[in-house]
């Protein structure tokens, strides 16, 4: 198998949770890869996310990856693009599915165009949430082979995106991958999410807020191994194919809550139980034999309980980075009575 070496990788959504995790993976893992980061700076993008880093190796781009005028400017030179930006809260697209449509589909169409136009391989980073969700005593995974079937505004705005690339790759020649991964944690995640909301909550003297019955699971996965397997992809993968990305670690959010609140010494019945999500996927589970098998890749931050301390850590030590946005989706979750 030859292998892909990029040297020069358009990196969207790069000031995000899982983009910029991505980024610092790269500058400390590859030394010969320039990034260049497209980023709009919407409400969840924050330039301190790749604030340091060496300016020789990473460029800042403020701009929108709906802009095709820009995309032309920006992607000839670049020998890959790596497709993170996203509108990625589900609670988000069900108050106002109007900008998931606009970047997660139209976005990803006119990335494809630019990818077509100057011959770039392009990775497609998407969610395992386009398959729709699994009964709890549901015996089976998700596979490649799963059919789509989304529940929410954001998972079939991203299924819609994942069927763009299929046909672009297709009908075009796109040389496209794509990968389908579970839920990430680790540092720089928005506090609109599961493990900071909670984190935060019980930072600020706030109990933490658990939507239903609490005994939805998800299927979680260091950012960390997410991003090397996005490398694996992105430098052995098969153009056409798609791989799910997961690391073993389906948890019901009760038993994830519990730990959150004994790592912080709090008594662990400590938090509310809040209205349900509409639509609430049940549970997501990631088969990802195919990656390790044909690719070779494995997890390395698989013990959860040492990961959940260090991001406990880290929202700890980084208040200033999160306590303006904190007030701001607080608020915003107080008007849906969650
Ligand atoms: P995020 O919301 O933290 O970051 C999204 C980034 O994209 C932000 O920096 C934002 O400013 C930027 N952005 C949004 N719209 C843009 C636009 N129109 N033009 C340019 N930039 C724009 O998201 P995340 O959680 O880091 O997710 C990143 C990707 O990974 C998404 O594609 C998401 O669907 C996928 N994903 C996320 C998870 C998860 O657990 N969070 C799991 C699987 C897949
Ligand atoms: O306050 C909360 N209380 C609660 O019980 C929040 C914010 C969430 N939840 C529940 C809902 C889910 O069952 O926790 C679980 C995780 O919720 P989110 O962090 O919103 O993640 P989820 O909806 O599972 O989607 C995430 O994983 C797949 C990412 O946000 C998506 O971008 C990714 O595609």
């Amino acid at each position: 198998m030859t292998e892909f070496s990029p040297k020069n990788i358009l990196v969207t959504g790069g000031c995000g949770f899982i983009g910029s995790n991505f980024v610092h993976y790269v500058v400390n893992t590859h030394p010969d890869v320039h990034i260049t980061v497209l980023d709009a700076l919407t409400y969840a993008g924050n330039i301190e996310n790749i604030k340091g880093l060496p300016e020789d190796r990473v460029t800042f781009m403020h701009g929108n990856i709906c802009d095709a005028d820009l995309l032309d400017r920006l992607v000839p030179g670049h020998d890959a693009i790596v497709h993170y930006a996203a509108e990625s809260h589900n609670d988000n697209s069900i108050a106002n599915p109007a900008p998931f449509l606009e970047t997660n589909v139209d976005g990803t169409f006119k990335l494809l165009q630019a990818a077509r136009k100057y011959d770039v391989r392009y990775h497609h980073i998407s969610t395992d949430e386009v398959y729709g969700d699994l009964a709890l005593d549901d015996p089976h995974r998700f596979t490649e082979e799963t059919p789509y079937n989304p529940s929410s505004p954001y998972s079939s705005t991203k299924a819609s995106s994942d069927l763009l690339v299929r046909a672009w790759h297709r009908t075009f020649g796109v040389k496209a991958t794509i990968s389908n991964c579970s839920n990430n944690y680790g540092p720089y995640q928005h506090v609109e999410k599961f493990i900071p909301r909670q984190i935060t909550n019980i930072l600020e003297g706030q109990r933490p807020k658990l939507y239903g019955d609490g005994l939805n699971v998800r299927d979680w996965i260091h950012t960390d191994d997410h991003s090397s397997a996005v490398w694996t992809i992105l430098t052995k993968g098969v153009i056409g194919e798609t791989y799910l990305i997961g690391a073993d670690g389906e948890r019901n959010n009760i038993t994830v809550l519990k730990s959150i609140l004994r790592a912080m010494g709090q008594p662990e019945d400590a938090f509310e139980l809040v209205k349900d999500r509409p639509g609430h996927d049940r549970r997501y589970a990631i088969d990802s034999t195919k990656l390790r098998t044909q690719l070779g890749w494995h997890p390395q931050h698989t013990d959860f309980a040492e990961g959940l301390e260090q991001t406990i850590n880290w929202y700890t030590d980084n208040r200033q980075w999160w306590e303006a946005a904190k007030a701001k989706t607080e608020k915003r979750y107080q008007g849906q009575g969650q």
